[in-house]
């Protein structure tokens, strides 16, 4: 029996655009979508404002408030809660340049509103967490804008929704390029200053995905322990990437099974969930699969999450304690991979 409750996105289901190639597969609709994710087993949903709302540029703030209660109802009747909101700004032409940090005041008011939407939207899915994921809050021409007064604008986005609603949390995505070449917040240590700088740094903390740390050439169990050491890891997305490309969103453990070993032992080792965090994936099919693989990925990585939470429980901490003490490494090291290589 898993300790975990974990959660996914709709865009986790999707139908196999690229930047190179048109859909490959048919898109689902929503409902669909979530019926089976409680079937695959599932507790929660993560939501894009628009997933929750679609079209909400051209309603009222009432209306969005109805449509998301309209979407809570789907939820419930699949026996599912919202984990998130995430405004998302990247989408827009109007946030072409980034929303927050954008050198256009319009733009930036577009931004906020969107921020201030999104948290109407959780509280009408019944969810207390907006999550950043900071996608254009950075440059493509690092001399298009000023680095500090980007992050200041940053950290006066995020205390405006702080002060708006003065319950919700904030939960920083960090990610250091795609779709910008540098990010003016790349790692959980960034998130994290951000948090300690906000008017309320109680309530902003990090979600950490594993692709993304390891686009930064970092360890994603280091930088899950970072934000755990501080109580400041509110969300994770495991998922798994092939070396520094883009953004691949690969099934959980498929690439790097011992660094995704690493990431649910530091949860496993530190009760992550018993705050009511979830085990998020954010995973995309290949495009090369057909219709009826469009789940694959999510169950693939469900089942390897569930695996490796066996594994972590089963590690031999007084064998551990012994290398540790005639520091005979290769011996720990060669016990790992036996624990993981072994049935
Ligand atoms: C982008 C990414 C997003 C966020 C949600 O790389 O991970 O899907 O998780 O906005
Ligand atoms: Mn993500």
């Amino acid at each position: 029996m898993s300790m975990f409750r974990f959660s996914v996105g709709p865009w986790n289901v999707h139908s196999g655009a690229d930047a190179f190639g048109p859909e490959v597969r048919s898109e689902i609709p929503f409902a669909d979508k979530v019926k089976r994710f409680k079937e695959i087993g599932f507790d929660a949903v993560q939501f894009h404002d628009d997933d929750a709302v679609p079209d909400m540029n051209d309603l009222s703030d009432a209306q969005i408030r109805a449509k998301a209660k309209a979407t809570r109802k789907i939820l419930e009747d699949n026996g599912l809660v919202a984990e998130f909101v995430a405004p998302r700004l990247w989408m827009d032409r109007r946030t072409i340049d980034g929303g927050y940090t954008s050198n256009s005041a319009k733009e930036r008011e577009f931004a906020d509103w969107r921020s201030l939407r999104s948290i109407d939207i959780a509280n009408e899915l019944g969810c207390d967490k907006i999550v950043l994921w900071l996608a254009r809050e950075g440059t493509l021409c690092y001399e298009s804008k000023d680095a500090i007064t980007s992050v200041r604008r940053i950290l006066d986005a995020i205390n405006k929704m702080l002060e708006y609603d003065k319950k919700i949390k904030v939960l920083i995505e960090t990610k250091p390029n795609e779709p910008v070449d540098i990010s003016f917040c790349p790692t959980m240590g960034h998130a994290l200053a951000l948090s300690a700088a906000s008017v309320d740094p109680n309530r902003v903390g990090g979600l950490l995905e594993s692709a993304h740390a390891m686009l930064a050439g970092l360890d994603p169990a280091n930088e899950i322990a970072f934000a755990l050491t501080f109580g400041k890891l509110w969300g994770v997305h495991l998922n798994d990437q092939n070396g520094l490309k883009f953004d691949q969103d690969k099934a959980f453990g498929v690439q790097n099974l011992r660094t995704a070993f690493n990431q649910v032992k530091v949860l496993v080792e530190n009760n992550y969930g018993s705050k009511g965090e979830y085990v998020g994936l954010d995973v995309k099919a290949m495009r090369t699969q057909p219709q009826e693989n469009s789940y694959r990925h999510l169950e693939n990585s469900l089942k390897i999450a569930k695996m490796l939470e066996e594994k972590a429980k089963k590690f031999d901490y007084a064998f551990q304690k012994k290398c540790v003490e005639t520091r005979d490494y290769e011996a720990l090291e060669m016990y790992v991979l036996e624990l993981l290589m072994k049935g």
